[in-house]
C-alpha cells in the first residue's frame, strides 16, 4: 500500500527491515545503543561489528531521540538508531515519546541528506506498545512531517508479519479518509 504526501511517498510493506534497500533503516534500539533482540539484534547481526563500534562512541541515546551510524554490511548506507518508550499503560507520555522517535529519525535523515528511510514498528515488540495505537501515532506523525518537509522522498514501513501489515494498512486507510 502507498500514498502520496506532497512530493513524498509513504509506503507499507511486509518484510524484514534488514533487507531494506532504502538509504537508511531505523533501528528500534534501547538507551545504551549497545544492542539487544528483535530489530536491534537483527540489524547488528546482518550489519556486522562496524555498527556497534560507532554506537559505542555515541554515549547512548535518550528515549524519543535518534542518532545515526554507518549501515555496515547492510544494503542501507546508514542506520538511524531511535529509542522508543516502554509501554506502561499509556499515561506516562508514551504517545508523545513515540511520535518524537519518528520526528527525530526524520530530522537525522534530513540533516544527513538521506532521501529514503525504512522504519520498523517502533516499541511494539519487547516494549509492548499496542500495535493499533502505535500504528496510528506512527502514521500520523510521519504524514504530518512529510507535509512540512519535502527533503525525504520515500518513507517505508517494513512490517514484520501479516497481522502488523494489516493493522498499519487499516490505520493508513482511516487516516487518509479523514484528511
Ligand atoms: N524487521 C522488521 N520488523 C521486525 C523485525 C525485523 N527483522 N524483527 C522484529 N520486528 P522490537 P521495541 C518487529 O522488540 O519494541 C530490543 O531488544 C516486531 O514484531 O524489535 O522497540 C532493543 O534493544 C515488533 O512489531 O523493538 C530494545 O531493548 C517491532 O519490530 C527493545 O528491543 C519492534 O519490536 C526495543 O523494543
Amino acid at each position: 500500500m502507498e500514498v502520496r504526501i506532497n512530493h513524498s511517498k509513504l509506503e507499507l510493506k511486509e518484510g524484514d527491515i534488514t533487507e531494506a534497500d532504502t538509504e537508511a533503516v531505523v533501528n528500534a534500539a534501547n538507551r545504551s545503543l549497545l544492542g539487544g533482540g528483535g530489530v536491534d539484534g537483527a540489524i547488528h547481526r546482518v550489519g556486522g561489528p562496524e555498527i556497534l563500534e560507532e554506537c559505542r562512541k555515541l554515549g547512548g541515546c535518550e528515549t524519543g531521540d535518534a542518532k545515526i551510524t554507518t549501515g555496515g554490511n547492510l544494503k542501507a548506507k546508514c542506520v538511524i538508531h531511535t529509542v522508543g518508550p516502554v509501554y506502561q499503560g499509556g499515561g506516562k507520555g508514551e504517545a508523545e515519546l513515540l511520535a518524537s522517535c519518528y520526528r527525530r529519525s526524520l530530522d537525522a535523515a534530513r540533516e544527513n541528506g538521506i532521501k529514503s528511510v525504512s522504519f520498523p514498528s517502533i516499541s511494539t515488540g519487547a516494549y509492548r506498545y499496542p500495535m493499533e495505537e502505535a500504528a496510528k501515532i506512527a502514521l500520523r506523525t510521519v504524514t504530518d512531517y512529510l507535509k512540512k518537509h519535502q527533503e525525504v522522498e520515500l518513507v517505508r514501513f517494513v512490517l514484520y508479519g501479516k497481522s502488523a501489515y494489516d493493522t498499519y494498512s487499516q490505520a493508513l486507510a482511516a487516516l487518509t479518509e479523514n484528511t
